[in-house]
């Protein structure tokens, strides 16, 4: 049973590195080379995020050209979204406005939609085309919720950031019901009292009898 049930998009252009980051996050495992995404790919991962426990519905998207008219489709119900690009890629971020303008049109919970910007960094920075300083500013120029680079063979900081959009998707988003863990863990703590009193007065009567 889970608290909350959470759609969150990887979006941005084709061979930013979408499904190499979703794989190492799901399955800590790096592989060289580029598979075309055929519309979207999905992944479910459960977290446990501030006792909330959570599923992770993940929505890889295909960046490609041919696949713009689903869009819409994959889009809809969503409550958070990672904007990926490639620092070793110049035009990586030329289509950042279509992103942000396909992913937030329609959305009437606007205000309830985390995004947080993904720079894949390269191995060797020599292969570096797009500065901190820059994706930086850009996240900050569009109101983004956050901003990290991060490189995906390493798979550094990977972990941290799910558990940093999701604790976002939380806030704008709250559960209807406090975490089920809480809940249980004061049921314990109550039945584990009226045991212990239980087993108080049981002694007593004991003694009195005696
Ligand atoms: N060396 C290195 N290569 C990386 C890293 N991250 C991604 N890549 C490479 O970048 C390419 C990205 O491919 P995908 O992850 O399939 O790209 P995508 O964004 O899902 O692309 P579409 O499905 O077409 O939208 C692959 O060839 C990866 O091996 C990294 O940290 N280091
Ligand atoms: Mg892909």
């Amino acid at each position: 049973m889970y608290d909350a049930n959470f759609k969150i998009l990887l979006f941005g252009d084709d061979t930013e590195g979408k499904k190499t980051f979703t794989q190492k996050f799901m399955i800590n495992l790096f592989s060289e080379g580029h598979e075309d995404t055929i519309g979207v790919d999905f992944e479910v991962k459960s977290l446990l995020v501030d006792e909330y426990k959570i599923k992770l519905q993940i929505w890889d998207i295909s960046g490609e050209g041919r696949f713009r008219s689903f869009l819409p489709t994959y889009i809809s119900h969503a409550r958070g979204g990672l904007f990926v690009y490639d620092v070793t890629e110049k035009s990586s971020l030329t289509n950042i406005d279509f992103w942000l303008d396909i992913v937030k049109k329609d959305l009437t919970e606007e205000k309830t939609f985390p995004i947080i910007a993904v720079g894949i960094i390269p191995d060797s920075e020599k292969e570096r085309q797009i500065f901190y300083e820059e994706g930086l500013k850009l996240a900050e120029f569009h109101r983004l919720d956050g901003f990290i680079e991060c490189n995906v063979k390493s798979g550094e900081k990977i972990e941290k950031l799910f558990g940093a959009i999701s604790k976002l998707m939380l806030e704008r988003s709250p559960p209807p019901t406090e975490p089920a863990i809480a809940k249980s863990s004061r049921k314990a703590k109550k039945n584990a009292l009226i045991a212990k009193k239980k087993r108080k007065k049981e002694k007593k009567n004991r003694k009195s009898k005696q």
